[in-house]
C-alpha cells in the first residue's frame, strides 16, 4: 500500500504562538454555544411547546399510589394519568375538585390547574380491599 507523506509543518514561534489561542477560544466558544442551544431547545420540551401541560403518571395498586408524592407548580396545567396495576381504584382531591376512577386494566386521565399552594392529600375513591383507607397520594403544590 502506498502512503502519502506530508511534510511536517512546524509553525514558527512568530505565527504559531500568536494563532493557537484564538483558535482554541473559538472552539470553546462554539462548544459552549452549541451546549446552550441544545439545552434550551432540543433537550427542554417546555421551550419548544410552552403551553404543554405537565404530564404526571401515577399507578394505583393495593394499597399504594406510586409515586406517593408529586410536586406541582401553582398555575401550571397538569395532565394527571392514573393507571391501575390490579383492581379498580380511584383518586379524589376534594380541595382541588379532582375525582378520577379507573376500572381494572384501564387508564384514566384528568386535567386541572392547581390554583393554591400547599399539601393536598388524595384518597382512593373506589373500595379496593382491607387497605383501601390508607391509600394516599400527596400533591405538593409550590409557587
Ligand atoms: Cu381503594
Amino acid at each position: 500500500m502506498d502512503s502519502i507523506e506530508f511534510p511536517a509543518v512546524k509553525p514558527s514561534k512568530a505565527e504559531g504562538g500568536a494563532n493557537k489561542r484564538p483558535v482554541r477560544r473559538r472552539v470553546l466558544f462554539s462548544t459552549a454555544m452549541l451546549t446552550i442551544i441544545c439545552f434550551t431547545t432540543v433537550l427542554n420540551p417546555r421551550a419548544a411547546t410552552p403551553a404543554a401541560p405537565h404530564r404526571v403518571e401515577v399507578t394505583a395498586k393495593k394499597y399504594v399510589f406510586e409515586p406517593a408524592e408529586v410536586t406541582l407548580k401553582k398555575g401550571e396545567p397538569v395532565d394527571l394519568v392514573l393507571k391501575t396495576g390490579d383492581v379498580a381504584h380511584g383518586l379524589r382531591f376534594r380541595e382541588l375538585k379532582v375525582d378520577l376512577k379507573v376500572n381494572k386494566g384501564a387508564t384514566g386521565e384528568v386535567h386541572f390547574t392547581p390554583d393554591k399552594v400547599g399539601y393536598f392529600i388524595g384518597h382512593c375513591s373506589v373500595f379496593c380491599g382491607s387497605g383501601h383507607g390508607r391509600m394516599m397520594l400527596t400533591l405538593h403544590v409550590v409557587d
